[in-house]
């Protein structure tokens, strides 16, 4: 026979099939392993057997292909020498903001102040809504938060960050000793200066409490008058007076 014919006289064709290896002069169609069929044109399929040529794990499957098969991991498994192992998603970030690595999987989820939507996005929480709101006062929402502040007179506790405390203590005016800085009802803040001193404000928070010279330009003493810090004092130099009681005043001694 040649190549093309077999068997008895070599009446029959060979017209073998992809999976022929050749074709024997008197058997006919040789197939290669992973074929069958007189003429090795079908595939055996390996995989529906009763015995799964695969590692029997869940985690692999076998995939019949022409003249063979092959073993693949399932999905979210990936091969590491020879053992399907458990991917970890998350080392690509595949989350918009937090991700858990599961076996043959992972989870998405939000950070605190964001909730997931039906969509997998991470929306913030509006925590200012009526239904949530916790401040005592004013709500501002932020990205993943929100801020509490207080009206005019009120200061916000720094403990809780929510409630809104009278405000009864100065805390943004400066007043330079001796000054003292006081809230009004209004409420503003303001200086105040004792007896002896005058407030100049060096600018809209900063109050200076400045020594006022009562000797000058007036001199309220009878004869000599010392500023003093604060106050002034009189004394008097003429022979033969001295102080009197109300302080200003010079008495001759001898009417004493
Ligand atoms: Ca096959
Ligand atoms: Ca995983
Ligand atoms: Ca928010």
């Amino acid at each position: 026979c040649d190549q093309f014919h077999w068997g008895d006289n070599c009446n029959n064709t060979c017209n073998c099939g992809a999976g022929a290896e050749r074709c024997d002069r008197i058997t006919g169609c040789v197939c290669k392993s992973g074929w069958q069929g007189t003429l090795c044109d079908t595939d055996i399929n390996e995989c529906s057997g009763g015995v799964n040529p695969c590692d029997t794990s869940p985690n692999q499957r076998c995939v019949n292909t022409p003249g063979s098969f092959v073993c693949q991991c399932v999905t979210g498994y990936q091969n590491v020498t020879g053992i399907c192992t458990d991917i970890n998603e998350c080392n690509d970030n595949p989350c918009e903001q937090l991700c858990d690595n599961t076996v043959g999987s992972y989870t998405c989820s939000c950070r605190a102040g964001f909730t997931k939507d039906a969509n997998d996005k991470c929306q913030d929480i509006n925590e200012c809504d009526t239904t949530l709101n916790k401040c005592d006062q004013n709500c501002l929402n932020t990205p993943g938060s929100y801020k509490c502040s207080c009206n005019d007179g009120y200061i916000l506790s720094p403990t809780d960050q929510r409630t809104c405390d009278i405000k009864t203590e100065c805390t943004t005016f400066n007043c330079t000793a001796p000054g003292t800085c006081a809230v009004n009802s209004d409420p503003a803040e303001y200086c105040t200066c004792p007896t002896g001193y005058n407030l100049t404000m060096a600018d809209n928070i900063t109050g200076i409490c400045k020594n006022i010279d009562e000797c000058e330009p007036s001199n309220p003493c009878a004869d000599t008058c010392t500023d003093k810090t604060p106050g002034y004092e009189c004394s008097c130099t003429k022979n033969g007076t001295k102080l009197d009681s109300d302080e200003q005043s010079c008495t001759d001694r001898d009417k004493l």
